[in-house]
């Protein structure tokens, strides 16, 4: 592990930035549950299951001080009205925050916390968005034909809590309407998780 200074190079048009990344890919299939309509889930995991995103990151010691960095590349494409999108989790550490800075496509990062406060903020090349600590985060592709590419950067103890989202989703869907992206409420959204299987 590097313990000096170092430096890196991003370009959102290609899938590396440095020999020593790690590599993240989520498939349709690995987003089971998380998309509304299950049956056009089913059908395009049938075709071909292709892969929604990547995650490329920069190993970092997972312990306070450090920080994660790495690019986000996010598929077109839907899934019956909803667009592809990430997971989304909680920080474990509720108190860490992330700023995530948009390098290519078009989309929308949508939060929400755990005092029932939800908000959807634009991502366009230039854009910055600071998420604040205890805010869970999901990104969102809402360009039909490119990719999502975002830059992130966050505390290396952060860790992800993907449990409560996956219990009761976001409380808003963000939906392909005349091919325009509408943030509706989430007619499947519980207030509070089920219990942890
Ligand atoms: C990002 C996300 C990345 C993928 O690095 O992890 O965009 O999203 P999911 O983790 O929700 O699948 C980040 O927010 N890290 O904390
Ligand atoms: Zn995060």
């Amino acid at each position: 592990m590097i313990e000096h200074p170092f430096s890196f190079g991003i370009s959102p048009s290609l899938t590396l930035f440095d020999t020593q990344d790690r590599k993240i890919q989520r498939k349709l299939s690995d987003l089971r549950g998380h998309f509304t309509d299950r049956a056009a889930l089913e059908e395009l995991v049938r075709v071909g299951d292709p892969i929604a995103y990547e995650v490329l990151d920069v190993p970092r010691p997972e312990r306070a001080g450090e920080l994660i960095s790495g690019l986000s590349i996010l598929h077109p494409g839907v899934v019956g009205a909803e667009y592809f999108m990430t997971k989304g989790h909680f920080h474990s550490v509720r108190g860490t925050a992330e700023i995530y800075y948009c390098l290519s496509g078009a989309g929308m990062l949508l939060m929400e916390n755990e005092q029932g406060e939800w908000k959807s903020e634009i991502l366009t090349p230039g854009r910055v968005v600071y998420v604040a600590p205890g805010w869970a985060h999901r990104s969102i592709n809402t360009n039909s034909d490119q990719r999502l590419v975002t830059f992130f950067v966050y505390p290396a103890n952060a860790g992800h809590d993907y449990g409560a989202i996956e219990g009761r989703g976001f409380r808003k869907l963000v939906l392909r309407k005349n091919d325009r992206p509408e943030v509706v409420d989430n007619p499947h959204w519980r207030a509070s998780a089920p219990e942890q299987r």
